[in-house]
């Protein structure tokens, strides 16, 4: 029997240690995580069962047994580590956004197609059964011709004045915050059930708390310990973008992170001369589906699902499956790419991180300049 993969892990916050739990469930041997401090790392090795805790990301890299590097810190830190990592042979599962730019996205593409290693971005709401259920229905013609394609990402962690966070920080998080972090997730999603690429776009964006009191970092999700002194805050807390694909789809998609009781909603809209669908990440055991007529409810079901659905079901109808599972099933898919070889349908890679990081840097033109921006010609424009 072939040993089991040796994963390594960079950063152990929120969503450090659901990679780390993920790739349990995988069957790879936890060999050790680094933190931002040696002390929260030895803390984050016993809590999460990884065999060490490592002095730096370069001993962690360095470290000939290791297969392959999850990247889960600050988003400044991913090109820098991501690049090390492909040199030294690892493979790689890189949080997004990938890069602060579609130029250092771009160059890590590249790093990762001369390494021949795996290469992939945890975009991992493409793993819920009744997403690849709603993709199927459009391929397969059953609900018409897409027309129109539209929904939100709302979240309210950062609603406060005193709600901080190293995403707030532009030189930590880059230039975009709400949309990199969130609608980057909505934008992969709409691009992945729908089969096309956006290819214009035209945004307006909001700071609504242009001053912030500054605490400790700020995990994701928690309110900030010992807010302290203010400063202005230069990246959007939400981000309006109107888009067109390749074939004329339109568009439309709000995202926040200031919308009181919104926890991590994600919902998408998809209406095509049939039939509408919608999918709320908040309710991932059920698909809408709208007809004339009649409107449906399609259950993660995976007796009735299509294969592409059922396949990634993994608990009987009625036993509810979440954000959790998806991660697993996203990262068993990049550990089976390792060791086959061979990419499963719908694997996110390096290349869709990179076609995130070009639609981010376009919602930025546009909104800079109040005109609609061209996804692929913007760059240096
Ligand atoms: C914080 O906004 C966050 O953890 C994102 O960074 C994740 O990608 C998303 O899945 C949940 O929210």
């Amino acid at each position: 029997m072939p040993r089991p993969l040796k994963a390594g892990f960079i950063g152990t916050g929120f969503i450090g240690s659901v990679h780390v739990r993920a790739a349990r469930q995988a069957g790879a041997h936890l060999a050790g995580v680094v933190s931002s401090t040696p002390e929260r790392a030895q803390q984050a090795a016993r809590t999460l069962g990884a065999e060490r805790a490592y002095a730096s990301a370069d001993d962690l890299i360095g470290d000939s047994d290791i297969d392959v590097v999850h990247i889960c810190t600050p988003n400044h830190l991913h090109t820098p580590l991501a690049a090390r990592a492909l040199a030294a042979g690892k493979h790689v599962i890189c949080e997004k956004p990938l890069a602060l730019t579609h130029a250092e996205a771009a160059g890590l593409v590249e790093a990762a197609e001369r390494s021949g290693r795996v290469a992939t971005v945890p975009f991992v709401y493409r793993y819920y059964p009744l997403v690849r259920e709603a993709r199927e229905r459009l391929r397969g013609g059953e609900a018409g011709r897409l027309r129109l394609m539209h929904g939100s990402y709302l979240q309210d962690w950062l609603l406060h004045e005193d709600d901080d966070n190293w995403r707030v920080d532009a030189a930590l998080g880059g230039a975009s915050r709400a949309f990199a972090d969130i609608g980057s997730h909505w934008c992969d999603l709409a691009q992945f059930i729908s089969r096309q690429r956006i290819v214009r776009v035209s945004a307006r964006k909001l700071i609504a708390v242009p001053e912030r009191r500054r605490g400790d970092g700020g995990a994701s999700f928690t309110s900030a310990a010992n807010a302290g002194a203010s400063s202005l805050v230069d990246t959007e807390d939400a981000m309006f973008v109107h888009f067109e694909t390749e074939d004329g789809v339109l568009g439309s998609v709000t995202v926040s992170q200031v919308s009181p009781g919104r926890k991590n909603r994600l919902w998408i809209e998809l209406d095509a001369s049939e039939e509408s669908l919608v999918f709320d990440q908040e309710e991932p055991e059920t698909l809408w589906c709208g007809r004339r007529e009649s409107a449906t409810v399609i259950r993660r079901d995976p007796a009735q699902l299509t294969p592409a659905g059922s396949m990634l079901a993994t608990l009987p109808a009625g036993h509810p499956e979440g954000y959790a599972s998806c991660f697993e099933a996203f990262v068993r898919d990049t550990y089976t790419a390792v060791v086959t070889g061979d990419t499963p349908e719908g694997l996110p890679t390096f290349t869709d991180g990179l076609a995130a990081a070009s639609i981010t840097e376009a919602v930025l033109a546009s909104a800079g300049r109040e005109q609609w921006v061209e996804v692929d010609k913007h760059v240096n424009a």
